[in-house]
């Protein structure tokens, strides 16, 4: 029964390979960074992305996952990029990717310290750098920016804008999907130390949190691009907020060290990340979402995702 359950999981798993994805590697000045391989082990992987569990899209605004994906703490050996402000980071998603009707959009959040390891996404401010909707023709059948994506070897570049200030940041690429409603989202989450910035920090208007820069409401997200309508329609209102350096507000404050406080508290939280220590059995549930049980495998096991809701000691 167990063993059964081990292979019905790992099928439900490849076959959710087919139709979505995310975000597998970056490059930024010639180097190349590997991303989280969210179908692999967790125990000894080292990437500058955070990690993430599932191809499959996150489908409500609402969902707690939807800064950096699931469930986008930071990893046992997290690393971080240095980048140049000015310079250009890409992100390739699996190729080809699959969705061509849909925006790209591209943000960062500075963390407060000098790091953004053990930094909770939900806990920061966001600001989009980059976005990319409807870029010729109609919402019906025109050029979207997740059309180009594909067209660009299933890979997105955006510019760290030069007068960003200095310092250490997520970067959040996102492709929405938007043949089929719900929206799909697929956001995956890099750290990154910025160099070399400037001293143009974002308004207030521009910050938003994930979740929150976005309502299920939103009409970029709740846009049917079969209707009559969309047949003559050329605009599309991208989700989220103004772009960085179009804000009205006054400029917001840089993140402060009284949030770091509460980083710490939510560091030192029950957290789904799985361990390697542990009570549960060879073929146990260790993880997943909803599962509220013992994390860590008996030795020699390790606690492995197999997909968003369940993850199993292997
Ligand atoms: C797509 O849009 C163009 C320009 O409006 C139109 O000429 C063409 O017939 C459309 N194609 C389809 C398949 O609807
Ligand atoms: C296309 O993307 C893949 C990663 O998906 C990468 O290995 C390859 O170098 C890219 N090709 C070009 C021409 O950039
Ligand atoms: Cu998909």
């Amino acid at each position: 029964m167990h063993a059964f359950g081990t292979l019905f999981a790992l099928a439900s798993a490849a076959s959710t390979v087919v139709a979505h994805g995310g975000v597998l590697w970056y490059s930024n000045a010639g180097q190349w960074y590997q991303g989280w391989q969210p179908y692999n082990s967790p125990t000894g992987q080292t990437s500058i992305q955070r990690p993430w569990s599932t191809y499959n899209p996150i489908t409500d605004a609402t969902d707690a996952q939807l800064a950096c994906n699931d469930d986008g703490t930071s990893g046992a050996l997290q690393l971080t990029a240095t980048v140049a402000a000015g310079s250009d980071v890409t992100a390739y998603w699996n190729s080809p990717w699959p969705h061509n009707i849909g925006p790209m959009l591209t943000y960062l959040a500075q963390c407060p310290g000098s790091t953004c390891t053990g930094v909770d996404s939900n806990t920061l401010e966001w600001f989009k750098i980059d976005e990319a909707g409807l870029l010729s023709g109609t919402v019906y059948n025109g050029t979207w920016g997740s059309g180009k994506m594909i067209a660009d070897n299933s890979s997105w570049t955006t510019t760290i804008p030069a007068t960003v200030p200095s310092g250490s940041y997520l970067i959040r690429f996102e492709t929405i999907a938007l043949h089929s409603l719900p929206a799909q989202f697929y956001p995956e989450c890099a750290q990154l130390t910025i160099t070399g910035g400037g001293s143009l920090g974002p308004t207030t208007d521009e910050l938003v949190t994930f979740p929150g820069g976005y309502s299920n409401t939103d009409p970029g997200l709740t846009i049917d691009v079969y209707s009559n309508a969309a047949q003559t329609e050329t605009t599309y209102p991208i989700p989220g907020p103004p772009l960085y350096g179009t804000g009205t507000g006054s400029p917001a404050p840089p993140p402060s060290s009284s949030s770091v406080s509460a980083y710490a508290q939510s560091s030192t939280a029950p957290s789904s990340t799985p361990t390697s220590i542990g009570t549960v059995a060879q073929y146990g549930q260790c993880g997943g979402t909803g599962y509220t049980g013992a994390t860590g495998c008996v030795a020699p096991y390790t606690c492995t995702v197999l997909n968003a809701y369940y993850s199993q000691c292997l």
